[in-house]
């Protein structure tokens, strides 16, 4: 079986992986080894160059290397009759786990404020929220949010819903859907002192987060933006952020990445800025996941964490 690599990461870790957890293929580099696209049975990626995938004529799976496929679904041509498979993993999971808590931590004991004070030498204590009644909101309640419910809920975050485009049950988690009614977006956002959002890039989802969305949230609240760039309208969030409505966010992603020199964001001292590393795939732990897909759809099965095309995610 030929599977072919298709990405500007380093391959190297990925042929020792891979060699360990999918023995049996034979894997050719894109860019590095010869090769006829017509003879690959697999391909692995991430952001391949606008309309490349069309060329290999034969594929029977493409794998994403991460989880968000919008880079794939929203730029190119794609052989949209070919499964594609998006990650998920139990270490990619764990990072999203540690991002989400740290800031999540951050803002509900005001750390944001103590940095600022420590600037000024002000050393004034301020009276603590409680994780009983701090109100976090989980925008996408998907593998990660779902993960990152579950790790506050075990510190003791006793108030915390999702939004998702279906309804969910799950212990602990208060579930919103949908747009509209007293379980819909607006409900979410009023109630949520702490919004994280683990929203895949959709045509639904794009610029959800602008002016009234963010006007919904209660004064003061905070945004963690995990999920990518384009959800958010920058300008409306910015203004959030200079009137005090939003009281501050920590972002990884963005409209543009590498975020510009210059933008905004770098300057303002409510925002934190990280280059996009709220959690990276492990080429070892991804391996064993994707050869297990990549069993699957050779022995005729349903791989999990196939991408549903019309949804987009
Ligand atoms: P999933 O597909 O497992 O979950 C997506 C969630 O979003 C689901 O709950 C889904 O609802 C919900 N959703 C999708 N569209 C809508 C919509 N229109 N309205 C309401 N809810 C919607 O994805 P993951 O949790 O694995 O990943 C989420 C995203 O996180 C990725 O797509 C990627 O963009 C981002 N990411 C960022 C990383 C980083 O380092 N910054 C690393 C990894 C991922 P439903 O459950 O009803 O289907
Ligand atoms: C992903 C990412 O989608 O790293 O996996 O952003």
């Amino acid at each position: 079986m030929n599977v072919v690599f298709i990405s500007a990461e380093n391959p190297a870790p990925w042929q020792k992986a891979l060699r360990r957890h999918l023995p049996e293929a034979d894997l050719f580099i894109w860019g590095q080894d010869d090769l006829d696209p017509a003879t690959m049975d697999y391909a692995l990626v991430w952001k391949p160059e606008p309309g490349l995938l069309t060329r290999f004529a034969n594929l029977k799976g493409i794998f994403n290397l991460g989880a968000g496929v919008d880079a794939l679904l929203q730029d190119q041509p794609f052989p949209r009759h070919i499964p594609l498979v998006r990650l998920v993993d139990p270490l990619l999971s764990s990072g999203m786990v540690e991002y989400a808590v740290h800031w999540v931590l951050h803002f509900h004991r005001g750390m944001h404020i103590y940095a600022r004070q420590q600037r000024a030498q002000d050393w004034t204590p301020h009276a603590n929220a409680t994780t009983k009644n701090r109100r976090v909101g989980i925008l996408g309640l998907g593998e990660l949010g779902q993960n990152v419910a579950h790790a506050l809920l075990l510190l003791g975050f006793e108030s915390i819903a999702g939004w998702s485009r279906t309804a969910k049950d799950l212990p602990g988690v208060q579930s919103f859907a949908g747009d509209a009614g007293d379980k819909g977006l607006e409900a979410f956002l009023k109630r949520t002192e702490i919004l994280i959002c683990l929203l895949p890039l959709s045509a639904a989802t794009r610029g959800l987060l602008y002016a009234d969305t963010l006007a919904h949230l209660p004064q003061g609240a905070f945004v963690i933006n995990a999920g990518r760039g384009p959800l958010v309208v920058d300008e409306d969030l910015i203004a959030a952020l200079k009137n005090g409505h939003i009281a501050a966010a920590a972002l990884d992603v963005f409209n543009t990445e590498p975020l510009p020199q210059g933008h905004p964001f770098w300057a303002m001292d409510n925002v934190f800025v990280t280059p996009h590393i709220a959690s990276l795939t492990t080429p070892m732990s991804a391996s064993e996941v994707i050869a297990k897909a990549l069993r699957d759809l050779a022995d005729g099965q349903t791989p999990d964490n196939l991408v549903d095309f019309t949804q987009g995610y």
